[in-house]
């Protein structure tokens, strides 16, 4: 569809529709209300365009004007800098950096499993499922004590760690019921305009209604 050069988003954003980092990205935007191009690098779409983008030929990659971004957290923050309104990192250094630090943990602990998760060695996979349920369980109780994760406030922690939670049933992992608060967050989560929006359609096949 033609957009007339007047109402063109300034930004595009890489994403692939069942890539849970392109997710993440996709959920900052549409908490923000944030319009932008989206180009779906699905199997062999422009792959050369983004090759020469990103030198990972990886998405999220995000293109505004001449600046050109491809890694998640840096995307976020950089999405949140940029369109402050509604803030998703706290103002303050102390509770900003802890936030940023559970996204960094987030990465590297579960995120970083994916592949496993994904991949042919079913040893690995098993592992892989347990170290994601066993750590989500263990921070269940936190979300009996505030609304978002471990803050009155949506932030990116939240938008780290929804797009995950909606995958567990295709990862086939399931929580145990001492993750009770974790879910019931969750769903509360799912229920939001914002997150409704974020969902690639591919995305919105891993949980039918
Ligand atoms: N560390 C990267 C990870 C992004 C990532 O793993 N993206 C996957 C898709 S979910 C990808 O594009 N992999 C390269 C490929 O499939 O060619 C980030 O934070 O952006």
């Amino acid at each position: 569809m033609a957009i007339s050069a007047s109402r063109r988003p300034v930004m595009t954003l890489y994403s692939r529709s069942n890539c849970p980092h392109s997710h993440r990205v996709r959920l900052v935007l549409a908490e923000k209300g944030i319009t932008v191009d989206i180009v779906d690098a699905n199997g062999d779409v422009l792959p050369e365009d983004l090759s020469e983008l990103s030198p990972y030929g990886a998405v999220p990659t995000l293109v505004d004007r001449d600046l050109v971004l491809y890694n998640t957290q840096i995307i976020m923050e950089y999405l949140d800098e940029r369109y402050p309104h509604p803030p998703l990192l706290p103002v303050d250094p102390v509770s900003r950096a802890r936030i940023k630090l559970y996204v960094h943990r987030m990465e590297k602990d579960w995120y970083g499993l994916l592949p496993d998760l994904e991949g042919d060695d079913a040893k690995a996979a098993a592992a892989a499922r347990k170290i994601i349920r066993e750590g989500l369980t263990v921070i269940a109780p936190v979300f009996e004590q505030k609304p978002f994760f471990m803050s009155d406030e949506l932030s990116l922690a939240d938008c780290t760690l929804l797009p995950l939670l909606w995958r567990l049933p295709s990862f086939d992992i399931e929580l145990p019921p001492q993750a009770k608060a974790l879910q019931k967050y969750a769903e509360r989560f799912f229920n939001r305009a914002g997150f409704r929006q974020s969902l690639s359609a591919a995305e919105k096949e891993m949980r039918p209604v």
